[in-house]
């Protein structure tokens, strides 16, 4: 291939290849380097902003090198590899990762500290690259660190949104949202490559035809407007390992050169037209968290994406020369949720449209290639699409899920004849008005394994949603692989003081790799002089995010108050509304106390945190409550340090890395059945903290691991959740005494204008609980009783603390990658350095 150097001058080029910085003096030349030629600055202009440009664009090279050597070893061995498909990668920061993944933060501080910057002030220069809205968007960016840093041969693919996530600003009590422009300076990160490039195509029509030379009825999509998709890279640093992983997020541009002709008639409009509708299908993340919207732009999101993604992947197989029934033995696709569902019919359509493949060998081959994840089983988050948007959009796609389906219902129909109800409930088509595509049915058939994300979860989705597919498929092709969290972000970059503890006594930082080994913390639960310690780094972390407080909000928390937290998306099945509601019969309750009993209390920092969607008029009014009761609550002098409200404003990743480490406990209150695993919960644990949960998700598996005794558990059973509802339609509503007591004050303007709260206490009182906020009131006051009283014996808690974190092995993202790689993509590590 010409694009090759020649063999004679191969050896002068090796001679020259860059080599990654080792030490503090490489690493200050490559940093002035980039100062005084990348960025054109110099030393009497380097600000920090600069300053993380520069360290950054260093860290970079360095991964750059180990990428290089990554792909080519990939292309020279061609290993199975899988690609991991999610319209959301919540990165946050990366330079502190790079740092410390490579084992070069203490060089390049010390490099930069010569210089006299502070590498924290540098460190907060970066934007989060916000693309994502919560728990999904994360755990595939956990993820992302995982496939590396167990050297798995796999890349992300997302899309490169200029507007990530939405900022949250706190405006009289009430969430306003602002544009997260985060593009705004130069992107350090991301390696633009213009030449990668695929042609997509929406709208058009379906058009058949004979083929010459087989004589074959075929069908062809063609006449629709063309956008083009453009690839920007970012490496994916792994901790422990030479291998650096992709993250290929695409951008839209417009296919055809900007109009001179109408230009020049004076048609300004629409000779740029063209561009600003290309530009939009990446423009912003559709901010909703567990909610469907059915939006065409939406839809074009996805569709390009999918398509881009799948453009990609069968041009490196192609290279390989392989015949395409060896397609499921080099490419797993694994669908984060539904969102990329389309997938499995553009890879049918290219098989059978574009390769000539027929239909049974095509859909062989996508089958055994796709594996689809399941997050939730909320009906409003499930995605369906209208018939007439979806076929107007990509008309022949529709074709072909109509052939899917009728291919699907003739077996169903054999293994169930004479049940046509299960007819109407399995086709993917449902026959409402409008006409719908349900997507996740049409991923369960696409796939070959179906996973849930913790062990309630999975169990949950094949007795409820998907039990028809059970029956249909067998329990095989349905999978638990409980979620996971990277203790390289999580432990190590958040919470470095305890990572150093950690290594201290377990000699060594192997626990990072190798989760399981906290399990040698037990013999230390009970070492004073290590509760000491552990204590005592607690306390630092806590003023850490008490400094944070103060300079968002003003207010000053006391240190030695239980410091009690709930960070997550704003929703009613998470129970915010419960936790605030607790928060007001904390208040009465200390405000019918004597001094005297008063002086007695455990003091309390209540912090609560989270974005609203934009049009989620719910949980917009219970941030107003929290930050309502807030306003009160934290100028009663009577009431002093001993009850804290705070709202974090702008929750996000970088802002989580302060949070975690500081709880004493943290909420996961969600309605049982409804959080299908939570990963926050797995963080905090990691972390030292105490949680307060119900019978939910992860929790489940948490408390199996680390013990019931070291768990508040509380509230009503998935079990229950149905009858309860049932019970609520036909009879009469009967507050708990409490909960009565709490919606009297609110009613009566204790905090600000009732008429604000009324849906809110509606939404209780008379249309149906249907989050069972007043079934679990009393029992979740009991647990939180209980965490007063035990909070008291300082060392009791660390112990409980110290069994805690020794139990949490099992929860690294390291063990979901390795789950997924080998029941699920059949994938085996391939580490650069092995010959
Ligand atoms: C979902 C669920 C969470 C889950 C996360 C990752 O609601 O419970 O932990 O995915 O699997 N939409 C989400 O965040």
């Amino acid at each position: 291939i010409d694009s090759q150097i020649p063999i004679k001058f191969r050896e002068t080029w090796k001679k020259f290849v860059p080599k990654p910085f080792e030490t503090k003096e490489e690493f200050q030349k490559i940093f002035i380097n980039h100062v005084e030629t990348t960025l054109a600055r110099s030393l009497y202009n380097c600000d920090d902003a600069a300053a993380f440009e520069a360290t950054a664009l260093s860290a970079r090279d360095k991964l750059i090198s180990s990428w290089n050597k990554t792909q080519q070893k990939h292309s020279i061995r061609d290993p199975k590899r899988v690609y991991y498909l999610s319209l959301e990668f919540l990165m946050g920061r990366a330079l502190d990762n790079a740092l410390l993944n490579t084992e070069t933060k203490g060089i390049s501080e010390e490099g930069i500290n010569d210089f006299g910057f502070r590498m924290e002030d540098v460190l907060d220069q970066e934007p989060d690259a916000a693309l994502g809205n919560g728990g999904l968007g994360r755990l595939a960016a956990c993820f992302m660190d995982s496939l590396t840093s167990t050297n798995q041969p796999g890349w992300g693919y997302g899309l490169r949104y200029q507007y990530g996530i939405f900022k949250q600003k706190i405006v009289d009590g009430y969430q306003v949202e602002q544009p997260d422009y985060w593009l705004t300076f130069n992107n350090p990160w991301e390696i633009p490559r213009k030449e990668i490039s695929v042609d997509i195509m929406f709208y058009g029509y379906v058009r058949k035809y004979t083929d010459e030379v087989t004589g074959k009825q075929c069908k062809t999509w063609e006449g629709g407007d063309l956008i083009k998709a453009v690839a920007y890279d970012f490496p994916v640093p792994g901790y422990g390992t030479k291998n650096t992983n992709n993250l290929r997020l695409w951008s839209s541009v417009p296919t055809s050169e900007f109009d001179f002709q109408k230009f020049n008639d004076g048609d300004y409009e629409s000779s740029v037209s063209e561009q600003q509708k290309a530009e939009t299908i990446t423009a912003v993340l559709y901010p909703n968290d567990n909610f469907y919207s059915g939006k065409e732009l939406r839809l074009k999101q996805q569709y390009f994406w999918v398509t881009a993604s799948l453009h990609d992947i069968l041009r490196r197989f192609k290279k390989s020369k392989r015949p395409w029934k060896e397609f499921p033995d080099q490419v797993a696709i694994q669908l984060n949720d539904t969102h990329p569902t389309i997938a499995i019919v553009e890879l049918q359509r290219i098989l059978v449209d574009l390769e000539h493949l027929s239909w049974d060998e095509a859909w062989d081959i996508v089958t055994k290639t796709f594996g689809y994840t399941n997050h939730t089983v909320l009906p409003e988050a499930l995605e369906k699409w209208p018939v007439d948007l979806f076929g107007n959009l990509l008309p022949r796609h529709l074709e072909i899920i109509y052939d899917i389906n009728l291919f699907f219902l003739q077996k169903v129909e054999k293994l169930f004849p004479n049940d046509r109800e299960m007819l109407s409930r399995v086709s993917v088509i449902e026959e409402s008005n409008p006409r719908q595509v349900r997507m996740a049915y049409l991923a369960i058939i696409g796939s070959h394994k179906v996973n849930g994300v913790a062990e309630l979860h999975s169990k949950l989705i094949q007795t409820s949603i998907f039990k028809d597919f059970v029956k249909i498929y067998g329990p095989d092709k349905f999978t638990n692989v409980t979620n996971g969290i990277t203790p390289r972000r999580w432990l190590n970059q958040a919470n470095p003081l305890l990572s150093k503890l950690i290594s201290e006594k377990l000699g060594g930082y192997g626990f990072l790799t190798d989760l399981d080994k906290l399990t040698g913390l037990k013999k230390y639960a009970h070492d004073k002089e290590f509760q000491a310690r552990w204590i005592e780094i607690k306390n630092a972390n806590k003023r850490r995010l008490a400094d944070l407080i103060k300079s968002q909000t003003g207010i000053e928390v006391n240190n030695e108050a239980l410091f009690d937290i709930q960070v997550k998306r704003i929703h009613e099945y998470k129970r915010q509304q419960l936790n605030i509601l607790g928060v007001v019969h904390r208040y009465l309750t200390l405000k019918a106390m004597s001094k005297e009993e008063r002086s007695k209390q455990v003091p309390r920092v209540v912090i609560i945190g989270g974005k609203s969607a934009p049009g989620y008029y719910m949980a917009k009014v219970i941030i107003k409550l929290v930050t309502s009761v807030g306003a009160v609550v934290n100028n009663d002098e009577e009431i002093g340090d001993l009850l804290k409200v705070i709202f974090i404003e702008d929750y996000n990743v970088s802002k989580a890395e302060i949070i975690t480490p500081a709880s004493d406990i943290s909420q996961h209150i969600s309605t049982a059945g409804t959080e299908a695993s939570g990963t926050s919960n797995m963080k905090f644990v990691l972390n030292g903290g105490l949680i307060l949960g119900t019978v939910d998700g992860a929790n489940v598996e948490i408390t199996r691991e680390i013990g019931e005794d070291n768990i508040f558990l509380f509230g009503h059973l998935a079990e229950d959740v149905e009858d309860l509802r049932h019970k609520h339609r036909y009879s009469q509503f009967e507050a708990s005494p409490n909960l009565a007591k709490v919606f009297e004050v609110i009613e009566s303007g204790m905090f600000g204008h009732p008429g604000i709260f009324t849906n809110l206490i509606n939404s209780i009182r008379n249309d149906g609980d249907h989050y069972l906020v007043n079934d679990d009131f009393q029992s979740y006051l009991d647990a939180q009783d209980l965490i007063d009283k035990e909070f008291v014996d300082k060392d009791g808690w660390a112990s409980k603390s110290i069994n805690s974190v020794a139990g949490m092995g099992f929860f690294s993202s390291d063990r979901a990658i390795l789950e997924y790689a080998d029941s699920i993509w059949n994938i085996e590590a391939l580490p650069v350095e092995e010959s």
